[in-house]
């Protein structure tokens, strides 16, 4: 089994994979050309400089003044600074891609070396491992990958607003410049993944309702946007006891499912408000007005969650009583018990049981060196060296990865890997973006082994099974959530990825 589909490369050579002859990776990054729908650098409201600093939300008002009695503290970041020495942000320009022709999305530049996983349309997409690894941290906007359930809606920063409604006292229409102008800019890395990365794996085991994520459903950008607790206070929303207590999102693109509907998900208030999940309205991407892909001009970021959550093109906030009952909420982004396939699903209504639902990622890890189909040369010289294995990890709900361990003997031993967390936790401590792990290993040993496996801890002892478990979506292929005291389920890991060594002589 392979989680990767890289072209056969050189190992020890494993130069980013750049998008063709022509299109070289060193070239300089040029943003989309600016049209009259998308502000870009130089007439964009949006430009960094012409931003309010990021100084502190102001304070709370109502039922949910307490938790914000330390915002205050709040310190302004520069992410370019932080994490400069190691941005590599450049990429060849976007293009209007001859498999776009034709369809909706034909004014859609994007860039060519995507993978697209469901034929033209909608776009589906993932970068190749090998480029996504040399971007390191932070991944390049036109390579972060793409899931859409429908056509890009042709956003226009101008006319557009978010209308928040419901149980609010104050409803509101925000457009794009009182967004991004009154309320204080939160700015921080977020790793996002569908909760179907990886899901290739499961469906060569057993078909799936889902398709084929490669180990590249999963990119990191740094995300500015208006805090979605401060939009929620502004727009005075309703105490518990009124019924308020779950916060709506509707994107704005007509989609099929059920009959016709708005792409739509809901969180509960305590997520919405809790000022430690840094969930935010964005409108920028690595210092950039969004891409149309990525929701131009405003989505939802819910850092630790699972991209699904994560409303595109955002048009309407719905604070209610009960958790959104859009079709995409209760189709999409659950995971069934095994013996749940899709007739039993619909004729049990086990879609509907709110205890499948999946909100926060769970840990998961992957091996990017060596890339699928590598060769290594089995020479004097290449038995002198170690060779280094990498790759990457993530955990949700803000929980470190502690540990990544690898094994070459089938599981019985494992070696402990080097971690580089490259951000900066949260006040409040919490991690919201992928970890890179690396670990040094013999190629002798590399030789006599058969097969090769990664595994990540976090923070709560929680690591991946060694088998993986099934179900209809296959959302949440690789973890095993353990009780922290529980040591026995520890010797299972997840993936592995078979390596084929030929000798050269
Ligand atoms: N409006 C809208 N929002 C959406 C989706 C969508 O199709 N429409 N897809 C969701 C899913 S399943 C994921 S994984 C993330 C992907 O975000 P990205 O395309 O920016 O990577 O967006 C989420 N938000
Ligand atoms: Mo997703």
């Amino acid at each position: 089994m392979a989680a990767s589909v890289e072209p056969r490369q050189q190992f020890g050579r494993l130069e980013p994979v750049r998008g063709g002859g022509a299109t070289n990776g060193a070239k300089a990054y040029h943003p989309p050309p600016a049209s009259q729908h998308i502000p870009r650098r130089a007439d964009s409201p949006v430009r960094g400089c012409g931003f309010p600093p990021l100084v502190s939300p102001p304070r709370g008002r109502g039922d949910d003044a307490a938790a914000s009695e330390d915002d205050e503290d709040d310190e302004p970041a520069d992410w370019r600074e932080l994490y400069g020495s190691q941005l590599q942000l450049e990429v060849e320009p976007a293009v209007h891609d001859p498999r776009d022709e034709g369809t909706a999305d034909s004014w859609v530049e994007r860039n060519p070396s995507l993978i697209r996983l469901t034929g033209k349309h909608p776009l589906n997409c993932e970068p190749p491992l090998a480029r996504l690894m040399h971007h390191g941290f932070i991944t390049p906007a036109p390579l972060h990958y793409v899931r859409n359930h429908g056509a890009v809606p042709r956003g226009d920063w101008a006319t557009w607003a978010v209308e928040v409604t419901g149980l609010v006292r104050r409803p509101a229409r925000l457009t794009m410049d009182e967004l991004s102008r009154d309320f204080p800019a939160v700015e921080l890395p977020v790793t996002l993944a569908c909760a179907g990365n990886r899901r290739k794996e499961q469906n060569m085991v057993q078909q799936t309702v889902g398709f084929n994520w490669g180990p590249a459903g999963v990119s990191t950008s740094v995300w500015r946007g208006a805090r979605l607790r401060d939009v929620l206070l502004r727009c005075g929303i309703m105490p518990r006891r009124g019924g308020a207590l779950n916060v709506c999102f509707e994107g704005a693109e007509d989609l099929p499912g059920g009959g016709g509907s708005k792409y739509g998900t809901s969180v509960t208030r305590e997520w919405a408000m809790d000022p430690s999940r840094d969930i935010m309205l964005a409108y920028m991407q690595n210092g950039e007005p969004l891409l149309p892909d990525h929701g131009f001009p405003v989505r939802v970021i819910i850092p630790g969650c699972i991209g699904g959550r994560m409303v595109k093109w955002l048009r309407r906030i719905i604070v209610t009583p009960a958790e959104s009952d859009n079709y995409y909420h209760y189709k999409d982004n659950r995971v069934l018990p095994s013996h749940v396939d899709a007739e039993l699903a619909n004729a049990e209504a086990w879609w509907y049981k709110p205890e499948y639902i999946i909100n926060e990622l769970n840990i998961n890890s992957v091996i990017t060196t060596p890339g699928h189909d590598e060769i290594l040369p089995i020479n004097g010289v290449t038995t002198q060296r170690g060779y280094t294995m990498k790759g990457y990890a993530y955990s949700g709900g803000g929980k470190k990865v502690t540990r990544v361990e690898v094994t070459l003997d089938g599981g019985e031993t494992w070696l402990v890997c080097e971690l580089d967390h490259p951000e900066k936790p949260n006040k409040y401590g919490k991690y919201w973006c992928w970890c890179f792990w690396s670990v040094e290993v013999e190629v002798l040993d590399l030789l006599g082994a058969k097969e090769i496996a990664v595994r990540a801890w976090d923070q709560s002892l929680n690591t991946q099974p060694e088998k993986l478990i099934w179900n209809l979506m296959v959302r949440l292929r690789t973890n095993l959530p353990l009780a922290s005291s529980c040591s026995r389920a520890a010797s299972s890991y997840y993936p592995w990825i078979l390596m084929v060594v030929l000798c050269d002589g």
